[in-house]
């Protein structure tokens, strides 16, 4: 089996914004197609996502250059089996020749990466989570099973996604493990819904950010994790039995000249101040999970915040940014104990898989997640079911693009747990 046709073009993201829709079509005349999601607080070591900057369009953010891009490889992948996913990703990282992809776009690689193991599986046959589980399997080693992941919903937005007073990026909650994926899911949604209500009865503005979350001015992260509890025991449920608190600090959004600034606390914390505030927040409120609570570059901090809360999943996104060399850099020194995994962050398929891979041997946790601009493409549900992710972010439970997902996970839970 070959790859017959490559046809890539620009579609809309969740924020309005142009990015990639790419076709694989197989000789068989199988069609796999991807969307590439896009990010507001990125890592600085993220794979390069190619803008054309011409101002004339989409104020610059058009991608015809990617689509572009994407079309041309077709004639060097011809001669690759579409199923084996490692050497088409081995290829396109070839022919980009760049350490970030900055050549052909990692979001041109990305689609193409993604759709050709779509058009694979349809090829085959087989549900997508279930390929990607046996290209998992090939990849790692490992006889990886596969499980519907628990997943962390944010409920409140902050931070660069959205216009309030709220430092802290993202509020997340998280149904106990105790709970089918449905049932989990459902009680999350009943919180959300009394948040709603609640934010409302009080006067606050109930307009949401970019992931679905509501984004009310309520000045102190505090404020914002008490409301959020409040929420969850006004409808009956226990706090940390049944639901618990996951944050995203997106830290690195936070940090210059070398101080943490909490605007809508009026603050300015020192890296150490930073990890003792951090420390205390997440005592306070028995938060369970915490992200990119430090700079991307604040190694030091990270590494002391790990080590005085063994309890606490610490979560690295900006910080390792889905990069295995990266991640291994992170294990060695212990700078946190769980990845946060985004796809298009590297680029590939199976460098994705490989760094799953290393966080697994080394028990780190991993969270696999969407972006603030995404599209209704539901890719990372399959993969975190594929790879026994046991987590993922994907939004709140509002807006198509973040319902997708979820809605994707109820029907692989219906197809696998019938
Ligand atoms: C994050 C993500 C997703 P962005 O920081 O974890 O929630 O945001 O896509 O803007 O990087
Ligand atoms: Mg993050």
């Amino acid at each position: 089996m070959k790859i017959a046709k490559i046809t890539s073009f620009e579609v809309l993201d969740s924020r309005g914004r142009p990015t990639l829709c790419t076709k694989v079509i197989l000789e068989d005349g199988s069609v796999g197609t991807a969307f590439v999601p896009s990010g507001a607080s990125t890592g600085k070591l993220e794979a390069h996502e190619l803008r054309d900057k011409d101002n004339s369009r989409y104020q610059g953010l058009g991608t015809i250059q990617a689509a572009s891009n994407a079309e041309s490889v077709l004639k060097s992948l011809i001669d690759i089996s579409p199923e084996d996913q490692q050497a088409i990703d081995e290829r396109l990282i070839e022919l980009d020749g760049t350490k970030n992809k900055s050549k052909l776009g990692a979001n041109a690689i990305l689609s193409i990466s993604l759709a050709c193991s779509r058009a694979a599986a349809n090829s085959l046959n087989t549900p997508l989570y279930e390929y990607l589980n046996i290209v998992y399997r090939n990849i790692s080693g490992h006889k990886s099973s596969m499980s519907i992941p628990v997943p962390m919903l944010n409920i409140m937005n902050g931070g660069c996604h959205a216009n309030n007073d709220v430092d802290i990026q993202e509020f997340m909650i998280i149904p106990s493990n105790k709970y089918l994926f449905k049932e989990g899911l459902m009680k999350s949604v009943e919180v959300y819904m009394n948040l709603k209500k609640h934010l409302s009865d009080k006067g606050h503005s109930i307009s949401v950010g970019d992931e679905g979350g509501f984004a009310p001015n309520l000045g102190s992260s505090e404020e914002v994790l008490k409301t959020i509890i409040t929420s969850i025991e006004e409808i009956g449920l226990v706090y940390l039995d049944d639901i618990s608190i996951a944050l995203d600090c997106a830290a690195s959004e936070l940090y210059q000249d070398n101080s943490y600034h909490l605007a809508g606390e009026g603050k300015k914390l020192s890296s150490d101040q930073m990890v003792e505030y951090i420390t205390e927040l997440s005592k306070k409120y028995e938060i369970k999970s915490i992200e990119d609570p430090f700079d991307e570059g604040d190694w030091d901090s990270w590494k002391k915040f790990t080590k005085l809360n063994e309890n606490l999943q610490v979560v690295g996104d900006d910080i390792f940014v889905t990069q295995e060399e990266i991640l291994k850099k992170g294990i060695d020194e212990n700078a946190a104990n769980s990845i946060l995994v985004k796809l298009n962050q590297v680029g590939t398929l199976s460098e994705t898989m490989r760094t799953i891979s290393l966080a697994k041997e080394n028990n780190f946790g991993t969270v696999i997640s969407h972006r603030s601009g995404e599209t209704e493409d539901t890719f990372i549900s399959d993969l975190a079911v594929a790879v026994d992710a046991k987590q993922i972010k994907t939004g709140a439970p509002a807006r198509s693009d973040r319902t997708a997902k979820y809605n994707r996970l109820l029907i692989i839970e219906d197809e696998l747990y019938p």
